[in-house]
């Protein structure tokens, strides 16, 4: 997937590097300019002022720690289709490095806590932001308004930007925004530390103050990954204690203290100016973080100024593809086109230019399985209600809840740490470049089905619709011979054999899914063994969905106990810090799931009428 790479130059522009083309000068006049801040640092931006126009126009900032969309590429991937409908409409852009990356002035820190407002020095990025605003709004003409929007780590700027938002910011658009790295965006998901993602990107980030890849020296990172052993070695072999967040993972194993601090959720305590929300379902990085915010700001949104959108895209897809399909799965339509042109576009116009009518509803999400955008009076649909499926016999998956109880009535496997379950199919190409990466959510789980450390359940074929349109979990009862254990819970929609495209027969597609690392079942900030052989309640959040499985089609459940090297292993062995295990405290364990009366293993699932 090149085309991704050469369209997320603005996630990871490496390999920006020329000045401004002659395809930039043609449209606009471009100003480049070191803005101060009130701390005297100066920060890198570059001003697109369209030509050839007497209107006064709008700005809208996006601010990115991985370099400016300057050169030819960067220039064509920004205009050519992120910004694309945004141009046509006549706004300037201004972009702007972050402090401490690419050209920018002063030191880096990996998503700046918000400031002590009792220290009158202190800086953060919304300052940052509310001094670049002020700058800029008296250095170009303009008519006053400001919009800011932003993928990724550019949409956590953007909530950074409306906490205490400079008085002209009138819109934003935080995209993809992460809301908290330890419970589940890029860094750890229900504390089980992202070890590809986590290694890759702090390296990436933390080597110089440009973006730069590390180079493996083997192709298949699996085997690199497993060769790594324990996490202690990262420091000892490769980063020797130089790479402060590395170091944060080490040292904040819990959700602690620094955990909650950098967390965005108790932030957002108003919403400040219309907030247009996006994600995407299979976002491979930033998925909770999205719908955590729209949700934490809909508990004070009285007006409804919040609104969120979520399509059927990867990290970003919505900006840097037309959408009609991911991977194998076809969507029938445009997708992302239709996000930039319908949706993004005029919800821009409509607040910096006073342009059109609005008419969004509180929640616009794309209905996967039937490939119908649906509107929503809220999110979660209010008309949906809980259904459970349970985990029965024989691999059997229903709605019928178990009515046995004896001790049989449970499925049983080894994890093994020395040979963990890969998280996509072999050989594991490196996360950036990203090439095979952004796909991963949506590959067929048969490479993975039938291994002997891989549970699955499965339904009849559906003799009608199940439409989920909310929120689900699973409630896995289980035990382990271990003291600590991962469980990973993926739920499944299975194509029948009757499908024209004989490659999608039985394709198993990831619906919803998550890990969660046994040790912080009795709280997050509170890791406690495991008493071996012991059934706990693990209940493990599956986030939201809107997806029709429809008739024909069958539902499955997988359960496993690694997806590596995406996550890292588990020792199984309860080590009070993980990043401090030793390579012998890696054993294998034997996995217990239960589907009993007394202990029914089920997925709970807001589902509406089909
Ligand atoms: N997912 C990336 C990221 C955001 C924030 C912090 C760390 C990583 C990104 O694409 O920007």
């Amino acid at each position: 997937m090149r085309r991704l790479l050469a369209v997320s130059l603005l996630l990871l522009p490496s390999l920006v590097r020329a000045q401004a083309t002659t395809e930039a000068s043609l449209v606009f006049d471009k100003i480049e300019a070191m803005v101060p801040m009130r701390d005297g640092m100066r920060l890198n931006t570059e001003i697109y002022v369209p030509k050839n126009t007497t209107e006064k126009l709008p700005i809208l900032l996006t601010r990115t720690p991985y370099g400016l969309p300057h050169d030819k590429k960067g220039f064509s991937s920004a205009f050519g289709h992120t910004y694309a409908e945004l141009a046509k409409d006549g706004y300037i852009f201004v972009f702007q490095d972050i402090r401490g990356r690419a050209k920018s002035e002063g030191e880096f820190v990996m998503l700046r806590p918000v400031r002590d407002k009792s220290d009158a020095k202190a800086v953060d990025e919304s300052t940052d932001t509310y001094d670049t605003i002020d700058w800029v709004l008296k250095a170009v003409p303009n008519n006053g308004r400001v919009g800011v929007l932003g993928i990724s780590y550019g949409g956590w700027l953007t909530v950074m930007a409306m906490l205490e938002p400079h008085p002209a910011v009138k819109a934003v658009s935080p995209q993809a925004s992460p809301a908290d790295m330890w419970i589940g965006d890029d860094f750890h998901h229900n504390g089980a530390f992202r070890l590809s993602y986590g290694f890759e990107y702090v390296y990436a980030l933390e080597t110089s103050n440009a973006v730069e890849n590390f180079k493996f020296d083997r192709y298949d990172t699996y085997q690199w990954y497993l060769a790594l052993g324990a996490l202690s070695n990262v420091n000892a072999r490769f980063f020797q204690g130089k790479r402060p967040t590395w170091n944060d993972f080490a040292r904040h194993p819990d959700y602690d203290a620094f955990w909650k601090r950098q967390a965005v959720a108790p932030y957002l305590t108003r919403v400040t100016v219309p907030t247009l929300n996006v994600a995407g379902w299979w976002d491979q990085e930033d998925f909770y973080g999205p719908l955590k915010i729209y949700e934490t700001l809909e508990k004070v949104d009285r007006e409804s100024r919040s609104i969120l959108v979520v399509g059927p895209w990867n990290h970003g897809g919505w900006a840097f593809s037309d959408g009609e399909r991911l991977g194998r799965i076809e969507f029938g339509s445009a997708t992302a086109r239709y996000f930039r042109e319908q949706i993004q576009a005029p919800f821009f116009a409509y607040y910096l230019k006073d342009r059109g009518k609005l008419d969004l509803p509180e929640a616009l999400t794309f209905e996967t399985g039937s490939n119908v955008w649906r509107r929503h009076d809220r999110w979660p649909d209010a008309k949906a209600f809980e259904r459970s499926l349970y985990l029965g016999a024989a691999g059997k998956l229903s709605f019928e809840p178990p009515t046995r109880d004896t001790d049989a009535e449970a499925d049983s496997y080894v994890s093994d740490p020395a040979h963990p379950v890969p998280y996509r199919p072999r050989p594991v190409t490196q996360t950036y470049p990203a090439e095979e990466w952004p796909l991963w959510l949506v590959q067929d789980q048969r490479f993975v089905h039938g291994r002997p450390d891989v549970l699955a359940w499965e339904s009849d074929p559906l003799s009608e619709d199940v439409v989920i349109a909310g929120n689900l979990a699973a409630h896995l009862f289980a035990s382990t011979t271990g003291s600590d254990s991962d469980w990973i819970v993926k739920l499944i929609d299975v194509n029948p054999e009757d499908v024209a495209d004989p490659s999608l027969r039985g394709f198993q597609l990831m619906v919803a899914n998550d890990v969660f690392r046994g040790r912080y079942r009795k709280g997050f900030d509170s890791p406690a063994p495991i008493e071996p052989g012991k059934v706990e309640e693990y209940v493990i959040d599956l986030h939201s969905s809107n997806h029709r499985f429809q008739k024909g089609h069958r539902i499955m459940v997988q359960v496993q106990s690694s997806w590596f090297p995406v996550i890292d292993r588990n020792p199984q062995t309860f080590v009070p810090n993980i990043f401090e295990a030793k390579d012998a405290d890696y054993r294998p364990a034997t996995q217990k799931v239960y589907r009993s009366r007394r202990y029914p293993s089920r997925i709970t699932m807001a589902v509406i009428q089909p």
